[in-house]
């Protein structure tokens, strides 16, 4: 059969990241006999245009569509990609007759209002590269769907899906970027390899999607094999890798495990992953860390106050995250610190609490980056509770417009006020704005033509106090 796939992502901020899955399932295609056409819309400049040249070119029997982002979860900026999915998909639908097959991890945080938005009929949920080749068996011989596992479906008004399919993790299948994707473009935006040294979250946070996306139980890829991964990828040019996982240091012993294969298997190649949680973060993983290739990392800690902190669920103190500052204190690699402001139970006192934190036990040479208010998912605890306080009334299936919770003890202005008043003394210190500027591309770019390596948020204040010289307020 013939097959083309489309990844809909055209968000270059903070970076444009890779479409992953959209080569994975590509290439799984591929593996079970297909022919396989893969249109990246990240970089087109007429997206309409492309697509139309792309259909014109063949007749395909399936199409896939990719979809990474409904929106940018940053509140006082928010910005939906939902209008941008249906045009193209309409597109898709004047110019072909072929079934339409929606994936990615937005489309499995809401798949029933994705379907319903864009009117389309079918959708996967799970992996997609074991899923997709399966279904378009079926949909090409008109079998029923009914069983697939994995297959969301919405015919005649009526949602049904099977149960979701998390296969083993696809890890060891290393897509070839360079086939599918225009890698001098992603270079030079200072773009990094994603790959997944597991699948699967177990940890509990109220307003978090993970569990959705990927499942709740870990499926953990062989070290051995991330390490081959690493290598075959940096060997080939790909340096920048970017570990991808929900939490990159747990299960602790695979984390430790990863670094000691990748040291043996010394590729040359620049690591980073900036989804780390402090409780399972000593100096001996990250001694390991930096010996692996670590060149950036991040903990997303989202609070230094105990109240917020059990109320997120993170499954963390504050004793922790202090904890993980000295550790961070005691070695070279950069850090990012990622913090969540405005969850349930916050209040002026642990805003300022967390400001604290961040002001005395952050390196200046590190970065952090306050997010305010917590984009509210349908299904999550987090829900039930802005729910119950009156926080969110919009129904379930309004959702997909960006809904945010914020604590009622505090005001986004006060927060606001008060993390610029923060970012004011601290040059390394970021929010929502910063991740939104709008410039972010060109100064990607220029980075990576003055040499600069990734990541770039390392080199936070020199870039705002740049800015700040020619008279923008960053
Ligand atoms: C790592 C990560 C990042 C890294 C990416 C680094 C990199 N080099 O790729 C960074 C930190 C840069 C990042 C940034 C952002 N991220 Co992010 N990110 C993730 C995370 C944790 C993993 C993504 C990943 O690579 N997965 C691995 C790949 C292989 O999986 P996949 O792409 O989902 O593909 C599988 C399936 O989706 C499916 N599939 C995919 N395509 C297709 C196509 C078809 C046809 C089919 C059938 C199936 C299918 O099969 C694939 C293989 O199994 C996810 C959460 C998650 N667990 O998914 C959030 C997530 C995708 N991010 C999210 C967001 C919001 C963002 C930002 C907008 C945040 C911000 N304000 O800046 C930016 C956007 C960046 C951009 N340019 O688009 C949200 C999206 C939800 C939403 N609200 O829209 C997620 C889901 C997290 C969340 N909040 O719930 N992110």
């Amino acid at each position: 059969m013939n097959i083309l796939i489309i990844s809909t992502n055209r968000n270059a901020l903070p970076v444009p990241v890779l479409p992953a899955g959209a080569c994975m399932v590509a290439e799984a295609a591929e593996r079970a006999g297909h022919r396989v056409t893969l249109l990246d819309l990240m970089f087109s400049r007429d997206p309409l245009l492309d697509i139309r040249r792309a259909i014109k070119r063949a007749t395909y029997d399936a199409v896939g569509i990719s979809f990474r982002n409904i929106d940018n979860t940053i509140m006082d900026q928010p910005h939906s990609f939902i209008n941008e999915l249906v045009l193209v998909i309409d597109e898709v639908r004047k110019l072909t007759d072929a079934p339409i097959v929606l994936g990615g991890s937005a489309l499995m945080i809401m798949p029933e209002e994705i379907l319903r938005a864009t009117g389309s009929t079918c959708a996967v949920i799970g992996n997609g590269e074991v899923v997709f080749p399966r279904l378009v068996e079926k949909l090409c011989r008109n079998e029923p769907l009914d069983g697939l596992p994995g297959v969301a479906s919405l015919i005649g008004g009526n949602y049904r899906v099977y149960a979701a399919s998390y296969g083993p993790c696809h890890s060891s299948t290393r897509p070839d970027y360079r086939r599918w994707l225009d890698m001098k473009q992603y270079t030079s935006s200072l773009s990094t390899v994603p790959v997944q040294t597991k699948q699967g979250c177990p940890f509990q946070c109220v307003y978090c999607t993970y569990r959705k996306i990927e499942g709740s139980t870990y499926r953990l890829t062989e070290p051995k094999s991330v390490a081959e991964t690493t290598h075959i990828y940096a060997s080939t040019g790909l340096q920048n890798i970017e570990f991808v996982d929900n939490v990159f240091n747990a299960p602790y012993e695979h984390a430790l495990a990863i670094c000691e294969s990748i040291i043996r298997a010394k590729p040359r190649a620049r690591i980073q992953s900036v989804e780390m949680n402090p409780s399972f973060f000593n100096r001996p993983l990250l001694s390991a860390m930096e010996r692996a290739g670590f060149v950036g990392i991040g903990l997303t800690v989202e609070s230094a106050s105990d109240p917020v902190l059990s109320s997120l669920k993170k499954g963390f103190t504050a004793r922790d995250v202090y904890k993980a500052a000295e550790s961070v204190k005691a070695h070279q690699v950069p850090c990012i610190w990622i913090f969540l402001l405005g969850g349930p139970g916050e209040t002026r006192e642990t805003v300022k609490e967390t400001l604290r934190f961040a002001e005395t036990s952050i390196r200046p040479q590190d970065a952090a980056f306050f997010n305010i208010g917590i984009r509210v998912y349908p299904g999550t605890e987090l829900e039930t509770i802005a729910r119950a306080e009156g926080v969110l009334t919009a129904p379930e299936e309004e959702m997909l417009s960006p809904q945010y919770y914020l604590s009622p003890e505090v005001t986004a202005d006060w927060i606001t006020l008060r993390v610029k008043r923060s970012m004011q003394n601290h040059m390394n210190f970021m929010d929502g704005t910063s991740f939104s500027f709008r410039y972010l591309p060109q100064i990607n770019r220029l980075g990576y033509r003055f040499g600069l390596k990734t990541p770039l948020w390392r080199y936070t204040r020199f870039i705002r106090r740049g800015l700040r010289s020619v008279g923008m307020r960053v």
